[in-house]
């Protein structure tokens, strides 16, 4: 236990006003969360994700919305184009790497507690275009636009989006957050669509290495790009440990080259799955969360 106790101290933890933010506003900006090695690597990769097979997009009209299947490749082959690609672990140990990185996992860890896992990992790029308006809306489909917890409680689930080019004006593919609307459901919500140009919506700036965490009760989504540069992001969504991941049904085979921690926030709990596993978490679960 003392044991545990040191290691806490070595994770970053947030500052108190870093703590109100998050209760008032429902997001935190972090900059410098990666060094510009890190976005050059992860650029580079993210690129060649076009060319090889992966979880893309699809609105065959038989499958729920928001499903993404098994595809060849991105539809735009062009670096700069359009892409949305889910289940990143499996392409690159940087990737992979990103699952628990100091600072960030530190301050996921300060937010959410010990008792988390890894829920989804996301890369998207959009390019400058008229077309794309923009959308708003809460994660964790139609739950989480229900359920919000009191600001004093960790999130149910959040998510981590590392800015990999720079977002300085507005309209270039910002992300739009409406402050406050995870603990206060925007009024009205219901008969109208929300979209990152209705009253209360703040478009963030940022500089490509710097991350945003929000949780997933918290209304948000892309502005119009209309800048001239294809605005590149990664996410990296976690949830408590109870609920579940929703890139996998089931512990995915990349966890053979993770880490212990990493493992157990891909859902390994240590022995196999029986009814009941995820009711109480392992008893390791501290000190595999903490040491790493
Ligand atoms: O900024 C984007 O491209 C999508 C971000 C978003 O809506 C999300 O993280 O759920």
């Amino acid at each position: 236990m003392g044991k545990i106790r040191i290691v806490r101290l070595s994770m970053e933890r947030l500052t108190d006003q870093q703590h109100r933010q998050w209760q008032i506003d429902g997001y935190l900006h972090i900059e410098g969360a990666l060094n510009p090695e890190q976005v050059a690597l992860i650029i580079q990769e993210m690129d060649g994700l076009r060319r090889v097979p992966g979880y893309e997009p699809d609105s065959h009209p038989e499958l729920p919305i928001g499903h993404y299947t098994w595809q060849d490749q991105t539809h735009d082959l062009d670096p700069d184009g359009y892409m949305d690609r889910r289940d990143l672990l499996r392409y690159h140990q940087a990737f992979i790497d990103l699952i628990d990185q100091a600072p960030v996992f530190d301050y996921i860890v300060d937010i959410m507690g010990t008792n988390l896992m890894l829920s989804m990992t996301q890369a998207i790029a959009r390019p400058p275009t008229d077309k794309f308006p923009g959308y708003t809306h809460t994660d964790g489909g139609e739950s989480l636009r229900q359920i919000r917890v009191a600001d004093s409680s960790p999130p149910i689930a959040m998510k981590a989006m590392y800015l990999l080019t720079d977002v300085t004006e507005e309209d270039t593919g910002n992300l739009t957050v409406f402050p406050g609307s995870h603990v206060r459901q925007i009024p009205g919500h219901e008969d109208r669509v929300m979209t990152p140009y209705s009253p209360g919506a703040a478009q963030l700036m940022g500089k490509a290495g710097d991350v945003y965490l929000f949780p997933h009760a918290l209304w948000h989504g892309p502005a119009r790009n209309l800048g001239g540069v294809t605005r590149k992001v990664l996410l990296y969504n976690y949830c408590q440990l109870w609920v579940r991941s929703y890139d996998h049904g089931q512990i995915p085979d990349v966890a053979q080259k993770c880490s212990p921690r990493q493992r157990r926030l891909l859902g390994d709990l240590g022995y196999d799955f029986m009814p009941g596993s995820y009711f109480y978490v392992p008893k390791d679960q501290d000190e595999v969360i903490l040491t790493g």
